[in-house]
């Protein structure tokens, strides 16, 4: 898969009075270079509609589109890939029905992200690393722990996810993380382009190093 560095994911909790697609432009202006549409409560149909207009502005900048839990609207709207959990397919069967698209998968623990490498993910979710409000039934934080142990052993493309924040970022990539993901931080933001642009910087310092 093409490489990423910022990883935004939909969030309209965090922005009550403006638009998703607005909001998910702004990121993607800011330098986000991968988007995922996660929506755990709309209907099927909104959830199509949603993705098909992300697809558009995605397309329109370049930038990877990946839909969470949803295979079949992936397919409908010719995502570039998937976003899946521990209690969703095996990705030997998700990998059967998306052939060449892209497969993430969530992991927690040294274990999964052993299994998702074995299994054929495209990259892995690392998290959470720090308390998170953006997900309900969420694990413990794994803490950066988690992330020297897979810098130290996986070799498929990684990407730190979790309570994530710009004031908090540096323990991360000090960590070893060279992709981060955000959802709170970036779309609740007052100026998302800027936020954007300074974790873009973050991780641009540490990659140099
Ligand atoms: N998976 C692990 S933590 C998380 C997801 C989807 C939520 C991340 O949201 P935030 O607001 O960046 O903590
Ligand atoms: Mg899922």
């Amino acid at each position: 898969m093409k490489d990423f560095k910022l990883y935004t994911i939909t969030g309209e909790e965090f922005h009550p009075n403006r638009d998703m697609i607005t909001v998910m432009e702004e990121a993607i202006k800011g330098g986000s270079d991968i988007i995922q549409l996660r929506d755990k409560t709309s209907s099927k149909k909104v959830v199509f509609e949603k993705a098909k207009q992300l697809r558009e502005i995605t397309k329109k900048y370049g930038v990877t589109f990946i839909v969470n839990d949803h295979i079949d609207v992936a397919l409908a709207v010719d995502a570039d890939g998937i976003h899946i959990g521990q209690d969703d397919l095996p990705i030997e069967e998700a990998r059967k029905i998306v052939g060449n698209k892209i497969i993430g998968l969530s992991t927690h623990a040294i274990e999964e992200a052993r299994a998702a490498q074995k299994n054929g993910a495209d990259y892995i979710g690392v998290g959470p690393i720090f308390p998170t409000k953006s997900k309900v039934d969420v694990v413990d934080p794994v803490t950066t722990d988690y992330i020297r142990q897979v810098v130290k052993e996986i070799t498929i493309p990684f990407v730190a996810i979790g309570g994530i924040k710009l004031h908090n970022v540096d323990q991360v990539l000090e960590a070893g993380a060279s992709r981060i993901c955000a959802i709170s931080e970036i779309v609740g933001a007052e100026d998302i382009q800027s936020v954007c642009k300074q974790f873009i910087e973050k991780i641009d310092q540490k990659v140099k190093i």
